[in-house]
């Protein structure tokens, strides 16, 4: 399988540290592609008309995009301990958790852009404070509310993905006043399937 990726993005990170955890990074052919709504990359664009990275290339040449789906496509390939529990709450705890991820992951994008990506007379400081808020917010959430400790699921690998990113793009301090979800993100850090997926490189637009 070909998995069409970005070295700097949440997203792609997500699903490449699902295939660590599920042994199936081996069978994945990472291709790094620039991608931006305001330069278009025709070959992630003939795949996936969003033109968004990550997408998958199954081996019969079908495309599965987003990152949920993928790393939901994956877990149905191995015969471990899945990432997206089958039933019961622990499943909607654990897909609860990787949508507040996501949303972070979107309004941090939706902050990089306020706050450098476009052109400075039309950033718009309030749009960037309220996509803070809803950080803010979220990870308060997580830091009260989340059950982080245990066996990892794709809920933890989502939050630790997301996070990674708001910390390399200095986005936002989530560390400062929740020790719980500080000292979680920095065990959670040193796991194989993180130490193998840095993130690097920087945003075309
Ligand atoms: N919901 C999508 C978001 C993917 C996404 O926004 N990817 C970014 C890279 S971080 C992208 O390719 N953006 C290009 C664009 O918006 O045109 C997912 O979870 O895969």
């Amino acid at each position: 399988m070909k998995l069409f990726y970005q070295t700097h993005s949440p997203y792609a990170r997500k699903v490449l540290v699902a295939a660590h955890e599920t042994g199936l990074a081996g069978q994945l052919e990472v291709i790094h592609h620039e991608t931006s709504p305001t330069r278009p990359n025709d070959d992630v664009i003939a795949l996936n008309p969003l033109g968004k990275v990550p997408v998958l290339i199954r081996d019969d040449g079908v495309a599965i995009f987003d990152s949920s789906v993928i790393c939901e496509f994956l877990d149905g390939l191995h015969a471990g301990r899945k990432l997206i529990p089958v039933d019961g709450e622990a499943r909607w705890q654990a897909l609860r958790l990787q949508a507040l991820a996501q949303g972070i992951a979107d309004s941090g994008i939706a902050v990089r852009w306020e706050a450098v990506r476009r052109p400075e007379e039309v950033r718009w400081p309030t749009m960037r404070d309220a996509q803070l808020q809803k950080i803010a917010a979220a990870c308060d959430f997580i830091e009260q509310e989340a059950e982080l400790e245990g066996v990892p699921t794709i809920g933890e690998i989502a939050v630790a993905t997301t996070l990674s990113w708001i910390e390399f793009r200095d986005v936002y301090d989530f560390a400062a006043e929740r020790p719980r979800l500080a000292a979680w993100y920095k065990s959670f850090s040193q796991r194989p399937s993180m130490l193998a997926t840095m993130l690097e490189g920087d945003t075309h637009d």
